[in-house]
């Protein structure tokens, strides 16, 4: 987290948190009236007649056959039988939350729009997270780009900052959405594979495509697999504007960056969890919201004045470039916390409608032509999807402002408008609803009058045309271990595709024009000849390291809501589970007691002891980190168990922290493993620094070679 951001204003974002479950505005509550409770509610029909049998349907005699009649069985069916709408095109599979926005401080320099103006304003937001490529009921943990969608209820209308966990995309015009979707979709003969890119038609159009260079980079990176939500930054990609009550407009990009701090998961920790844990990433953000553990982001700004529009080396509009943070500092506005999980996921998550074109004044749009397309394809989806044009109606989908005007019937009509005129002018109904002049707040919507002097022509800027400099500079710029991962990401994609022509094309014509080191070590390791150097000639660019872009540098320095499993087995010392409880509390992480069984254990002073799960219910997968308290039964009794052993194997080949406590040494010669920095074994409570230190590393990055001749 930047620690330069200006203090928040005590009165502001002290106090009520912990207590407050969502309702920070009450302007939500114009939504409230929308949730049903059926608490001590007759059961009754749709409409409102007291259902009196809900077991059986209307025959004729106890053993005949049933009657068309019964009016209450064919609403039941008939409202089931179209219970599904369809899945969103992509973004299918998404999780969501309620929250709030704050600003830190006023930031009418920047920008006139209402819910940055007042730090003592908490603005309300619908969170949806989501992968890309699979279907509504596909794993969480997949290789894949997250959506970061926020909707801000603001007093002036919606604004959705529509944006993703990684700042760039894999193309750069609309019109090339359709193909790159096609192409990463499971196949068309066979609908393989399910929340996947490791396969030819998709490797076919990235190394068909070379703008797609840098956004294949990012997802070949740790940041496509995620830890959990809450440690992902988000991007609003493309450069949008900021006007204030001058009319003074400046380029912005959009950051969100987790308290938490940005982290992900090992890519065979990622594999399995999509199979043990389907709802990994969704359930860790609901137990979050549901134990207190609020995820909170910061919301930033990388301001560009007007006058340097032209002053970089690569084009603003171009979706497929970042501007580092190191040339353009983060301007941190406010924190976003998330405090309330939905009542009911169909409601609010999934029938939730985002579009990029939901902006207020004092926002606008630049002419990325990605985003302008995204603009049309928004609000032409949720047609489909939501059943017409009336979606904005839906409870979650309502602004909190009052919205008038003559868009008035349609299917799914909830608004009964009572004026007579639903058109403007009119003076029937004395000209209302009339227009407001774009004063400077609270004023209508103005579009910045940005002059445009040009042919109408189908192309391509030259400005777009680097697709390599980026990528390049992603790469240089990550740790030794996350260029490994980048490397084995490539090899164990590519290693995916049957077509062998499409391997060299992305190994030859792509990556060697990234990095001839990554295109030789992906060659080597799918058997391909060994790649010339690139043909594309390097550009230069202001900048050949960015330490902003690796995760290594992007903890959070604390051990919050980290999980810990303990292991234990009848006969442990249960004073050490103790100690470590409370000291892991104090720091505000969290443990689970595991056993052999679901069955209780007993302590070497002969206490029965709950467990959480068994080992099983629980797997290693599930944690951040694993100790094994002493007490020679138990660790006798860990040291002849299969799935205890393999739990052990698993977290130290995931690169987790493990203390091993007073006889749970013993572990290592039957796991025949060697301490280091996070594998630490000691007698008392003194270990617990080194092992928190450890959790603090997120992984134990210099194990990881040895690690891959262990096997689990
Ligand atoms: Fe998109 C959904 C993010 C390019 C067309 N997109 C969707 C969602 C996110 C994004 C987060 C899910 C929203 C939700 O949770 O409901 N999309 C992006 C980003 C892009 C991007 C960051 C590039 C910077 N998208 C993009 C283009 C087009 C679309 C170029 C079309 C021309 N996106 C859609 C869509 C979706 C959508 C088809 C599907 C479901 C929906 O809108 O509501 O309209």
């Amino acid at each position: 987290m930047n620690t330069k951001k200006p203090a928040a204003p005590k009165s502001a974002l002290a106090g009520t948190d912990t207590l407050d479950r969502g309702n920070t505005n009450t302007k939500l509550d114009s939504l409230e009236k929308f949730r049903s409770d059926a608490t001590e509610q007759a059961l009754r029909t749709n409409q409102g007649v007291k259902v009196a049998d809900n077991q059986n349907t209307l025959k004729a005699g106890a053993r005949g056959p049933s009657l068309l009649e019964d009016f209450i069985m064919r609403e039941k069916i008939t409202h089931f039988d179209h219970e599904r709408i369809p899945e969103r095109i992509v973004h299918a599979r998404g999780t969501g939350a309620h929250g709030y926005f704050q600003a830190y401080e006023t930031h009418s320099v920047l920008t006139k729009a209402g819910f940055l103006q007042d730090p003592h304003q908490k603005t309300p937001v619908f969170v949806r997270f989501s992968t890309v490529q699979g279907p509504r009921g596909s794993g969480d943990t997949v290789r894949d780009v997250r959506g970061f969608a926020v909707k801000f209820f603001t007093d002036e209308g919606n604004f959705d900052l529509v944006g993703n966990n990684m700042p760039v995309f894999f193309i750069q015009d609309a019109i090339k959405f359709p193909d790159f979707v096609h192409a990463v979709k499971p196949e068309p003969h066979n609908e393989i594979p399910t929340g996947g890119s490791a396969h030819d038609t998709f490797w076919d159009f990235v190394s068909l495509v070379p703008e797609s260079a840098h956004m294949v980079m990012w997802t070949m990176s740790d940041r496509a697999i995620p830890k959990s939500l809450r440690t992902m930054q988000g991007f609003g990609v493309h450069t949008f504007r900021m006007i204030n009550a001058e009319g003074k407009a400046r380029f912005v990009k959009f950051h969100w960056r987790p308290a938490a701090g940005t982290c992900s998961l090992v890519w065979d920790e990622a594999q399995k969890l999509a199979g043990k844990d389907t709802d990994f990433h969704r359930r860790d953000l609901w137990e979050s919201i549901e134990t207190g553990d609020y995820p909170e982001w910061e919301l930033g700004v990388q301001v560009i004045e007007e006058e340097n529009e032209h002053a970089f080396d690569f084009d603003l509009l171009d979706p497929t470039k970042i501007i580092p943070e190191e040339v353009v500092p983060i301007t941190p506005l406010g924190k976003m916390v998330l405090n309330r999980n939905p009542d009911n996921f169909f409601a609010e998550t999934e029938q939730v409608a985002f579009c990029p074109g939901h902006i207020v004044p004092g926002i606008d749009f630049s002419n990325d032509p990605l985003l302008q397309g995204r603009l049309f394809s928004y609000t032409d989806t949720q047609i489909s999807r939501l059943g017409g044009p009336n979606f904005h109606e839906i409870p979650i989908n309502r602004p909190v402002s009052p919205f008038h005007n003559g868009q008035r019937d349609a299917q799914h009509r909830t608004t009964i408008d009572k004026g007579r005129a639903s058109y403007e002018p009119n003076s029937i109904d004395s000209g209302w609803p009339k227009e407001t002049p774009p004063a400077a707040q609270d004023g209508g919507f103005e579009t910045y009058p940005e002059r445009i002097d040009a042919a109408k022509i189908r192309q391509r800027s030259e400005s777009f045309s680097d697709h390599f400099s980026q990528a390049r500079l992603f790469f240089h710029s990550m740790s030794k271990h996350e260029q490994e991962h980048i490397i084995a990401a490539y090899s164990f994609e590519l290693g995916k595709v049957e077509r062998e022509f499409i391997r060299v094309r992305q190994v030859n014509e792509i990556l060697a024009n990234i990095d001839l080191e990554l295109a030789k070590r992906v060659a080597q390791n799918l058997g391909l000849p060994v790649p010339m150097a690139g043909t594309v000639e390097v550009r230069k660019t202001s900048l050949d390291h960015s330490p902003a872009l690796s995760q290594a540098n992007l903890l959070s320095g604390d051990i919050k809501t980290r999980k810990v499993a303990i292991l234990a087995a009848n006969g442990v010392d249960g004073a050490a589970i103790d100690a470590l409880k409370k000291a892991l509390m104090a720091e505000g992480a969290h443990t689970k007691l595991l056993g052999p069984t679901s069955a209780p254990v007993t302590t070497a002073d002969g206490k029965a002891l709950p467990v959480d799960a068994s080992m099983e219910g629980l797997p290693s997968v599930a944690f951040d980190a694993v100790f094994v308290p002493g007490g020679a039964a138990s660790i006798k009794a860990l040291s002849a168990d299969g799935v205890a052993l393999h739990y052990l194997l698993e977290a130290y080949k995931h690169l987790k922290a493990i203390a091993l406590h007073g006889e749970a040494k013993q572990l290592l010669d039957v796991l025949k493993l060697e301490v280091d920095a996070g594998l630490i074994v000691g007698t008392d409570t003194k270990l617990f620094k080194a092992f928190f230190a450890a959790i603090g590393q997120h992984r134990v990055w210099e194990r990881e070679p040895k690690a891959k001749a262990v096997p689990a």
